[in-house]
């Protein structure tokens, strides 16, 4: 048996029998947010709430999923508007979410969905603008995600509004939303395909399964740390 090992125990090696079976792996889920309330939804830049330090701002299309994403993120059932009429989702929503308890607030913020070609020119300017005075604002949001069908491919739109969030210094994560509805290759190729246009790997999310929702809330953890702002690792 001493042959197979080094039997003289030196460097601490003992511990690692290359047949000992691993403990299976059961990831426990994140539990949802302690805390998440619906603050305001701002038609105009002087609505905008007072910042509390960390806030993360929701951009995609009309039906791209964001409220359903944002239920799934933070574990409510209906705290975002599914399908919602058209009116309130003109509007910017702003939620404030506590994930511990004890812990440092920071806003999640759905913005208007953009790109709608059926609406009147007039209103798609003036959402527009709101917009841009959200993300342009001192106050404005340390993360953008822009959340996109998987299916679908990247349009103008995305890919403008991932140049000038570039332009504007503001990171952002592209989240491919729906992500059941694809499987295997597809899946794969879809997701590829985005990352090659709009850079970066997209993260791969579904509100239907979960899937995505760890990978989601480890990346805004980090991006909250990283800008500096208190957060679950701030005890003071
Ligand atoms: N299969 C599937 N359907 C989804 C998913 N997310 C959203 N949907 C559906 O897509 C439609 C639009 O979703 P919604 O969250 O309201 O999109 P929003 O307009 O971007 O806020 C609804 O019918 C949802 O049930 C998902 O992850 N998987
Ligand atoms: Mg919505």
């Amino acid at each position: 048996m001493s042959a197979e090992g080094p039997a003289d125990g030196r460097g601490g090696l003992q511990a690692s029998s290359p047949r000992r079976p691993r403990p299976p792996r059961a990831p426990r889920p994140s539990p949802p947010a302690a805390e998440a309330d619906f603050v305001v939804s701002a038609a105009a830049r002087g609505q905008f709430p007072q910042p509390v330090g960390f806030e993360a701002a929701l951009l995609g299309r009309s039906n791209c999923g964001k409220s359903s994403l944002l239920n799934r993120w933070l574990g409510r059932r209906a705290l975002a508007r599914v399908g919602a009429a058209p009116g309130r989702t003109r509007l910017i929503n702003f939620f404030q979410v506590v994930w511990r308890v004890g812990e440092a607030p920071m806003h999640v913020v759905d913005l208007p969905g953009y790109g709608y070609a059926a609406a009147p020119k007039a209103m798609v300017e003036s959402w527009r603008r709101l917009v841009e005075d959200y993300l342009q604002a001192e106050r404005g949001p340390r993360l953008a995600l822009i959340l996109m069908d998987v299916r679908r491919g990247v349009q103008p739109e995305e890919r403008r509004l991932a140049d000038w969030l570039d332009e504007l210094g503001l990171p952002f994560q592209v989240v491919a939303t729906k992500a059941d509805k694809l499987s295997g290759g597809r899946l794969t190729s879809s997701l590829a395909a985005i990352g090659r246009e709009l850079g970066g790997l997209p993260l791969a999310f579904s509100s239907l399964t979960g899937r995505g929702r760890e990978e989601l809330l480890a990346l805004v953890e980090r991006r909250r740390h990283e800008s500096g702002a208190p957060g679950a690792a701030d005890d003071s």
